[in-house]
């Protein structure tokens, strides 16, 4: 993609118009690319719904532990040009650390593999990072949000933990515990990130704040989980979550370092 070295004005064309054709175009231009994220634990029949979809995707990063129901087989054969990493099933978090280690685009966007979040929403978290943002979590609880699948143990469980991060954190978040969220690559080493399991998501987001980064929400609508089982248990998860947000408050700041501005050079 290049910037139009000059623009036709055509009868009839008015001044915004250029305007607007201009705008559109620079926006074009400097479109990050995206690395999408998925952990798996058998989720082979999710992922034949999935991966077609990550058409708008650069790259897709696979963190399979150890699924035996084919999940490896079903990525190589409906993308092949997908980078499979393989671990042990330790949890959700060290997966995520570790295809956000494997990652190589400007944009990483952490997505679930059992089809409860829509590729169709990855333009909406990147369109924020490209206004300034450098964490973009998604949101079932602010306007336009919405979920399919939330039981009321998890829903209150979910109310009451965003409210202490809000109280701890000096933020105004709707939803915490929301795995659907998207940062720029070059903000994960300032992010420290230690967890291995679904706390994963509220260290990722308390420790963007108390690293000073800027932290956007943007409504999603969560699905259904497709096929298969979870693997969250919400009274274990969530304790893990609380111990997370409580120790996160008590860790000194780190030094603050300049802001980055937008755009997407590698952090200095
Ligand atoms: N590699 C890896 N992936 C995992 C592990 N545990 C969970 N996952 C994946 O992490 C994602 C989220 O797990 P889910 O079980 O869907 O958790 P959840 O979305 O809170 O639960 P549901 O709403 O019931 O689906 C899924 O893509 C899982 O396959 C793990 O130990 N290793
Ligand atoms: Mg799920």
């Amino acid at each position: 993609m290049h910037e139009p070295d000059s623009v036709q004005l055509t009868d009839g064309m008015q001044s915004g118009a250029v305007l607007h054709h201009l705008d559109a175009a620079r926006h074009r231009a400097s479109w990050p690319t995206v690395s999408a994220v998925i952990p798996t634990l058998n989720e082979a029949e999710n992922l034949r719904w999935l991966l077609p979809r990550l058409s708008g995707v650069n790259e897709i990063i696979i963190v399979d532990g150890e699924s035996d129901d084919g999940t490896t087989d079903i990525v190589r054969k409906l993308r092949p040009d997908a980078v499979l990493i393989e671990q042990p099933p330790i949890g959700k978090g060290a997966a995520m650390r570790a295809g956000f280690q494997a990652a190589t685009s400007d944009v990483i966007v952490s997505i679930d593999a059992d089809g409860s979040m829509d590729p169709k929403e990855i333009d909406a978290f990147v369109a924020l990072i490209c206004c300034g943002f450098d964490v973009v979590k998604g949101s079932r609880y602010c306007v336009g949000g919405g979920s399919d699948d939330l039981t009321l143990l998890r829903r209150a469980g979910n109310l009451w933990l965003t409210r202490l991060a809000n109280v701890l954190y000096g933020v105004r978040w709707t939803d915490l515990c929301y795995g659907y969220i998207a940062l720029r690559r070059s903000v994960v080493d300032r992010l420290g990130l230690e967890a291995d399991g679904f706390e994963i998501e509220t260290e990722l987001c308390v420790n963007a704040i108390t690293a000073g980064l800027r932290v956007a929400e943007v409504p999603s609508h969560e699905l259904d989980r497709r096929s298969g089982e979870s693997k969250l248990n919400a009274r274990r998860d969530g304790l893990r979550v609380l111990r997370t947000m409580m120790r996160g408050r008590r860790t000194p700041p780190p030094p603050v370092l300049p802001r980055y501005e937008p755009g997407f050079e590698e952090a200095g």
